[in-house]
């Protein structure tokens, strides 16, 4: 059988490591990411054990988004899996401090994008039928409050919800979806979350053991791979050195 995944955010953290994983796993890649010379170098890597077909991608773009599915080449259509990975965090500050730009491009990205890539596919994975994936990844963020989280956890709960309502409207068609809503894990996420800040960075992952992207990558891998019979509908996983903290309080 020919197993097809499509990830998008592909150039970097999970989903090039997911790209990594699913190429051991011997399935055919679809690539899409903004870092063209990302996909390329990716492709240059794995297609030597898995065909690999790469497309530049702007997840916001729905036009976009229709045309690369549109564009897929014999051998790539047929998709099983849908990994929609793609997503960013921005201002970390607190929410009376931050851009409104930053919130629309979060909820641009994390919501507009993700919806963009599923609606483009819905109709192959549905052909696809049973054993097919729609993988989202959400957050801890989605579903726990923390300073600084405003606009990004709010998109990663409709992450979330957004997964549910699938699962309901796909019953029947044999199309699984799942949300995988990992907790701090050391990738490019807080260096685009801080514009930048590479010490900040550093800072964020030094001192403690944050997951891997390695580890979301063998989630995603499981989720996709499990008998057709089988739906996790959502994966909290957290690093073992991440836990909450008590409610803050406001004193005299
Ligand atoms: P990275 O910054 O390492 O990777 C993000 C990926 O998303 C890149 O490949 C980037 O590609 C892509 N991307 C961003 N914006 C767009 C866009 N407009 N169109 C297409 N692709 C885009 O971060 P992670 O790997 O950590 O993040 C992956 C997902 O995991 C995100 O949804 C994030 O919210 C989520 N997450 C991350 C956690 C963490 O602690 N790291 C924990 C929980 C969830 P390019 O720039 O080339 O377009
Ligand atoms: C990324 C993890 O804890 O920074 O979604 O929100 S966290």
């Amino acid at each position: 059988m020919n197993r097809i995944v499509f990830i998008t955010g592909a150039t970097s953290g999970f989903g090039r490591a997911a790209a990594r994983r699913f190429a051991a796993g011997g399935w055919s890649l679809i690539l899409t990411g903004r870092r063209v010379e990302r996909l390329q170098a990716l492709q240059e890597e794995l297609s030597p054990q898995v065909p690999v077909h790469v497309a530049a991608l702007d997840v916001r773009d729905a036009n976009a988004v229709r045309q690369v599915v549109a564009e897929l080449p014999d051998g790539f259509r047929q998709v099983r899996a849908l990994i929609n990975n793609a997503g960013l965090a921005l201002a970390p500050q607190p929410a009376q401090r931050v851009e409104l730009d930053d919130w629309h491009t979060m909820i641009d990205t994390n919501v507009t994008g993700l919806v963009n890539v599923t609606h483009a596919l819905l109709p192959i994975l549905i052909e696809t039928g049973a054993g097919a994936s729609i993988v989202n990844i959400g957050s801890v963020a989605g579903k726990w409050p923390y300073p600084g989280g405003h606009v990004y956890g709010a998109t990663k709960a409709f992450v979330e919800q957004f997964s549910y309502n699938l699962r309901c409207d796909l019953l029947g068609t044999g199309v699984r979806v799942t949300d995988i809503a990992p907790g701090l894990a050391e990738t490019e996420f807080t260096l685009v979350r801080t514009k930048g800040d590479q010490a900040a960075s550093d800072r964020m992952y030094q001192t403690t053991t944050p997951l891997t992207a390695e580890d979301v990558a063998e989630q995603m891998f499981y989720v996709a791979n499990l008998p057709d019979r089988i739906n996790i509908n959502f994966l909290e996983v957290m690093p073992t050195r991440q836990a909450w903290s008590p409610f803050a309080i406001d004193r005299d």
